[in-house]
């Protein structure tokens, strides 16, 4: 066979279900090679971007990975947004390339581009093939990479003379890299001291992140915080990683955090960061962030650890294999004081959703979907004030479950990724939460859910702005709201139509249960839900960039 089958060979042989992608001439041997393949689904999307963010969702709300093709030259740079937003997240995605031919590369080439070259700070390692031999060895090898460890994405690189090369197909049974040994043995002595700060400890607090989810660690946290009555903050990428729905669930931390998690981490003496990174959107002021506290940091990459803040206590390792270490050493205890402060914080800074006075403000819209759904639905979401609004009010009960590009911030994901989810996970409903702004980013990928039936429900957070560009200008620029109107924009019911999917306007406030509802019951297509929203509405709490929790605004500046 030649180079391309045994590629598609491979990933058959590598588990792979589905890939995300897009052609071009020299991809042509690699899509050939799937032409009639039944054993490996192959989705054509519209843009290269809605390809890796597919694969991007698929593999966060599988935990399997996700795998997406391009063809060289601009196919390939038109992955990049979707390698870095996976690679900040830690998603293992693996990319596949076309490349010009071997002998024509580093000769600026018709669509040639150094992919290797430009993904190299954004991808956890890539490789240029140059002999079909190596195929099924480097596929095993990405694979392995993208999966294990702390994950990340891989991209493979074909020369289509490596896919047109004649090649003996050898299954790789075991993958050995020489220097790569993802297992990390777990030091005990580390873990006995973690086990004796907690003890020792006051009023301690559980900030876990994205890495508690990748671990599948929730079981063990929710079990220590059960035992213990430790209370858990998470991260955007960390929420479902104890169920919103506990009594123990702080919500998220951070700059649009509750304000009840950010006085609990401002005021403990311990902060038990599990899986986390200490992002400047969870710390703020670094100077000012847990300032009473020890710290704890379990992580499984040994980078993380002194990166940003220098713990006490570090244990390195995956954190489902630390929790069950450390959880036996624990003791257990009974509520405190320290849980009655936290209570009186989360009745005095509860969320309340604003009163109805006539429009539809986004809190509301989330707050009845996360009631309809009980948190059972996947939820993908893009990035602006929509985002966070949805961080803040959606209840999520279970990991994979919450889906966001937290490190990068990349609008423009949360369709594609909503597709890739729900093409992983067909039993669930998947709603893709985006604003009218990062929506125009994505919403070629309509054609492709229409014609695989992916039944994605579109929130669309309509308030014809971009909207958290316009909130910092309001806070900070004195109003002078540049560059963010964006009223000119399509009727997006007749854009679903155009496309043959459903369009629903949601313009007062009683129609939003309803509409819901009947997004519900559309089992084989996308459905758009353009709610109008007010327009001027604002993300509370906001701690401002850089700033401490004495800046917190809990509302409005007057
Ligand atoms: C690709 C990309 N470009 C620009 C930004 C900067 N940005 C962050 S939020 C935002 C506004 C988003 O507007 P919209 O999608 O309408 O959502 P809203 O904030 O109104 O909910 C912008 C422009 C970004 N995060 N990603």
């Amino acid at each position: 066979m030649n180079g391309a089958n045994a590629l598609i060979r491979s990933l058959v042989d590598q588990g792979v279900e589905v890939v995300f992608g897009l052609p071009g001439g020299q991809a042509i041997p690699i899509y050939d090679a799937l032409y009639e393949r039944e054993d490996l689904r192959n989705l054509l999307m519209r843009h290269e971007q809605g390809a890796v963010h597919a694969a991007d969702g698929y593999a966060r709300a599988t935990g399997k990975v996700g795998v997406c093709i391009a063809t060289s030259g601009p196919g390939a740079t038109n992955l990049v947004t979707g390698l870095a937003t996976a690679y900040m997240d830690s998603i293992p995605v693996l990319a596949i390339t076309g490349q010009v031919k071997t002998t024509a590369l580093g000769k600026d080439s018709f669509q040639e581009a150094d992919i290797t070259g430009i993904t190299l700070p954004v991808t956890k390692h890539n490789f240029l093939v140059k002999n079909a031999d190596d195929l099924p060895r480097v596929i095993a090898e990405a694979m392995y990479i993208a999966s294990t460890g702390r994950p990340g994405p891989v991209l493979v690189d074909i020369p289509i003379d490596v896919s047109l090369a004649e090649t003996d197909y050898k299954p790789v049974k075991e993958v050995n890299i020489r220097s790569y040994s993802p297992h990390i043995e777990i030091n005990d002595e580390d873990i006995k001291r973690a086990a004796e700060l907690i003890n020792a400890s006051e009023r301690p607090v559980i900030y876990a992140g994205g890495g508690v989810v990748l671990s599948g660690a929730s079981e063990e946290i929710t079990k220590l915080s059960d035992m213990t009555h430790i209370l858990v903050t998470t991260t955007l990428l960390g929420k479902g990683a104890i169920s919103e729905y506990s009594p123990h669930s702080l919500g998220m931390l951070g700059m649009h955090g509750t304000a009840y998690a950010n006085h609990a981490v401002d005021q403990c003496d311990l902060l038990i960061a599990i899986g986390a990174r200490f992002d400047d959107r969870v710390t703020g002021k670094l100077a000012a962030f847990a300032k009473r506290a020890k710290v704890i940091h379990i992580d499984i990459d040994p980078a993380e650890i002194g990166k940003t803040v220098a713990p006490d206590v570090s244990v390195i390792g995956d954190c489902k294999e630390v929790l069950t270490r450390l959880i036996p050493m624990v003791n257990p205890r009974q509520e405190t004081d320290w849980n009655k402060k936290i209570m009186q914080w989360r009745t005095e800074f509860a969320l309340k959703c604003p009163a109805d006075d006539g429009e539809i403000h986004p809190q509301c819209v989330i707050d009845c979907l996360s009631e309809m759904t009980k948190g059972e639905a996947i939820i993908v979401t893009d990035v602006g004030q929509h985002q966070m609004f949805t961080a803040l009010y959606y209840k999520t009960t279970s990991p994979k479950r919450f889906l966001s590009s937290g490190g990068l911030g990349t609008m423009g994901y949360g369709f594609p990724a909503g597709i890739g989810a729900a093409v992983g996970c067909p039993d669930l409903p998947v709603f893709a939460i985006c604003g009218d702004g990062g929506f125009q980013m994505t919403l070629q990928e309509l054609a492709p859910a229409l014609e695989y039936k992916v039944p994605v429900k579109i929130v669309l957070m309509n308030n014809r702005y971009l909207g958290m560009v316009r909130q910092w200008q309001e806070l900070f620029w004195n109003r002078r709201y540049s560059g963010v109107d964006i009223s000119y924009q399509p009727d997006f019911k007749l854009l679903a139509e155009a496309y043959g999917a459903v369009g629903i306007v949601i313009e007062k406030p009683g129609e939003v249960k309803d509409a819901f509802a009947r997004s519900l019951e559309i089992k084989d297509k996308p459905v758009i839900l353009d709610f109008h929203i007010a327009r001027e509405e604002n993300v509370f709490p906001m701690i401002p960039a850089g700033q401490s929790i004495e800046e917190m605004m809990v509302n409005r500046p007057r």
